[in-house]
């Protein structure tokens, strides 16, 4: 069947090259499999029938599980928006016509102040630990490119979205990737990249980045925001040049921490201002300004954001926040009053506390003067109304909080960080030893020299901070004891440098101590990496799999065991992004019919029947569906 749909596509009879049409036409391995989809589907329906979600870390059930209401849009004289089809108006045309250095021109000739938003990405890193699906972002994704079609840029890939698609959701990042492109044509797309790590959690090898960046370019992603954990110029300098040669437009990043207003505190003015000049001369598009902790209060915000204005006139400033505090809306309008090009928000239901600021609380600030962002409040709380229902699906995966916590002035604890270690401390009965854990937090950060944190320097210092409580040391104690303690595998990396180099250096003599003996580098990780093999990885995964693209070998080389993982599963699975994300995460009730379509025109109607009894000498039951009239039946392991 591969060969028969190979040599009946259109693309393949224009006589297009063999290598590319393959990477680009990924929907050719779809018809492959499809006798077999509705069967591999069936062993996943009879799998959480009995056994529940796979989705580790889920806790209860969905607390809404109704059909979604779609959205309608209105024109501002009150005509209905057809969204039948994409919109074709946005600031993604200037870059595909004119170029990376002409759109950042005019974004900053544009008067009012731009919105990035990040509901796609960060919104639900930081609040539903990154767990919501493709097929929920391409169901609202014709209506969001045209409520939001004079969006700066919509962030939607990167970050923890690339590990947990193939980890957590059994679903190809590239797919994602292409899929939303499809859909939202006119707003740019824009991803985070940790630098010389990717999308990983360690620096990889420099041509793995290099490859990264080509097929994430190639394949949709406009603007990416490259920043490193330790404000390292040499680990930001690889991701740089990497999306410079892939022809994406830079946003050569700043990452924010501390307290700037503190005259006692490290990261002060000068050291930011070094730090841009340093980024400037790379050669960025924009400055991207990331405040992962939401701690750039507004007057430092005012401060921080008005020098840089003064001093790079035509430097496009972006700036990156989270609420955890509940300062966010008031940063954000100082950063825009202060010269800043774009600020980022979120959907109003997918916003606040650890997220970003709501897109209706700055767009209401921001109200009758110049700086308004140019997007109709009306239809961006319809989209909301999308957001309301998802956000309640997703429920499994909430962390409980309850309010914003200006405790994040102390501990700075990034937004995504926070929620996640918030979720283990319930799962694991600990949430009351939660103000400990923060406590503790800001002593590992002392330890460790007052370092910037976010992934992967913020595990580090988590790591060390959980650490600390199970073994109930104190910041003393791990000072004193260094030379005997077993560390968490990050710290060491951490202090042999894998991570590049702190502002200030490493603290002595902890280090030496901790390390005992391992190597301490002083230079880049990258420069004592092989280079991968590409080719190789490329052919072994032929071998094992049956099919490879450029992405997939992008994918290995991030992840080399959750991408294995992932093809084990979808080899007995299928490819579940079709599923609904209600019997994704649940199972139906006895009876229910629900529809799937498999692809175009080939739709499945499921009915549950009835989960048969435990057999003893197996181990295992009989799930009964109905499927398209027919009683099919499962034999599944039961795990509980
Ligand atoms: C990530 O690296 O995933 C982040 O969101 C950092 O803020
Ligand atoms: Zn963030």
């Amino acid at each position: 069947p591969f060969l028969a749909s190979l040599l009946t596509h259109p693309t393949f009879i224009e006589g297009n090259c063999w290598t590319t049409f393959i990477d680009d036409t990924p929907e050719l391995f779809d018809l492959v499999g499809s006798q077999n989809r509705a069967q591999k589907l069936l062993a996943y329906l009879g799998d959480i029938a009995v056994n529940g979600s796979s989705i580790k870390g889920q806790i209860g059930e969905p607390k809404f599980k109704g059909e979604i209401i779609m959205p309608e849009l209105f024109d501002e004289s009150g005509n209905k928006i057809d969204t039948s089809v994409p919109c074709e108006k946005g600031w993604r045309n200037i870059l595909v016509e004119k170029g990376p250095e002409a759109f950042a021109k005019a974004v900053r000739d544009n008067k009012g102040c731009l919105l990035m938003d990040t509901t796609w990405r960060d919104a639900h890193q930081s609040l539903l630990a990154t767990r919501v699906r493709t097929v929920d972002l391409l169901n609202i994704a014709k209506e969001t490119s045209h409520a939001y079609s004079n969006l700066f840029s919509l962030e939607c890939w990167g970050g923890a979205t690339f590990d947990v698609a193939m980890r957590f959701l059994y679903e190809d990042p590239w797919d994602r990737l292409r899929k939303m492109r499809k859909l939202v044509p006119n707003i740019p797309f824009q991803m985070l990249l940790r630098g010389a790590n990717g999308v990983a959690y360690s620096s990889l090898p420099d041509n793995a980045i290099y490859h990264f960046c080509e097929q994430a370019k190639k394949h949709g992603v406009d603007i990416f925001r490259v920043f490193d954990a330790l404000n390292d110029i040499d680990q930001l300098e690889v991701g740089i040049k990497a999306v410079q040669k892939a022809g994406g437009v830079v946003e050569g990043t700043v990452c924010y921490s501390g307290d700037m207003l503190n005259p006692k505190k490290k990261y002060n003015l000068e050291y930011y201002l070094s730090l841009v000049e340093k980024l400037v001369k790379l050669g960025i598009h924009i400055l991207g300004i990331k405040d992962m902790a939401g701690v750039m209060k507004p007057k430092a915000a005012t401060l921080l954001i008005g020098t840089i204005r003064e001093k790079y006139p035509n430097l496009v400033i972006h700036v990156h926040t989270h609420d955890s505090a509940g300062t966010g809306v008031a940063s954000m309008v100082a950063c825009a009053k202060a010269g800043a090009d774009v600020v980022d928000t979120a959907s109003d239901s997918m916003s606040g506390m650890t997220s970003q600021p709501s897109v209706g609380a700055v767009l209401a600030s921001l109200e009758g003067s110049d700086l308004y962002p140019g997007l109709d409040e009306h239809q961006v709380r319809a989209i909301d109304h999308y957001w309301a229902q998802l956000r309640l699906m997703y429920s499994p995966f909430e962390a409980g909080l309850q309010g914003p916590d200006s405790t994040v002035y102390d501990h700075e604890i990034p937004g995504g960080q926070l929620t996640n270690m918030m979720f283990q401390a319930s799962q694991l009965g600990l949430g009351a030893q939660w103000a400990e854990t923060k406590k503790a937090y800001e002593q590992a950060n002392d330890l460790l020299g007052d370092i910037v944190k976010v992934t992967p320097t913020s595990k580090v210092v988590g790591d060390l901070a959980q650490f600390m409580v199970s073994n109930k040391l104190n910041f003393d104690d791990v000072q004193k004891r260094a030379g005997e303690l077993d560390f968490p595998g990050s710290v060491l990396d951490f202090f042999e440098g894998l991570m590049g180099q702190p502002y200030g250096g490493f603290p002595e003599p902890l280090r030496t101590n901790a390390l005992r003996g391992r190597r301490k580098l002083d230079k880049r990780p990258g420069l004592s990496l092989e280079p991968l093999d590409l080719a190789k990885i490329k052919k072994d995964i032929h071998n094992t799999w049956g099919s490879v693209t450029e992405c997939d070998v992008s994918s290995y080389a991030m992840y080399p065991k959750v991408f294995e993982d992932y093809r084990k599963f979808i080899q007995k699975f299928g490819d579940l992004s079709v599923l609904p994300t209600r019997y994704f995460l649940s199972a139906p009730e006895i009876g229910e019919e629900f529809h799937v379509e498999l692809e175009k025109g080939k739709v499945l109607i499921l009915k549950l029947l009835a989960v048969g009894p435990l057999s003893d000498t197996t181990g295992q039951r009989e799930v009964f569906y109905e499927m398209n009239g027919e009683v099919r039946q499962v034999t599944v392991d039961d795990n509980n």
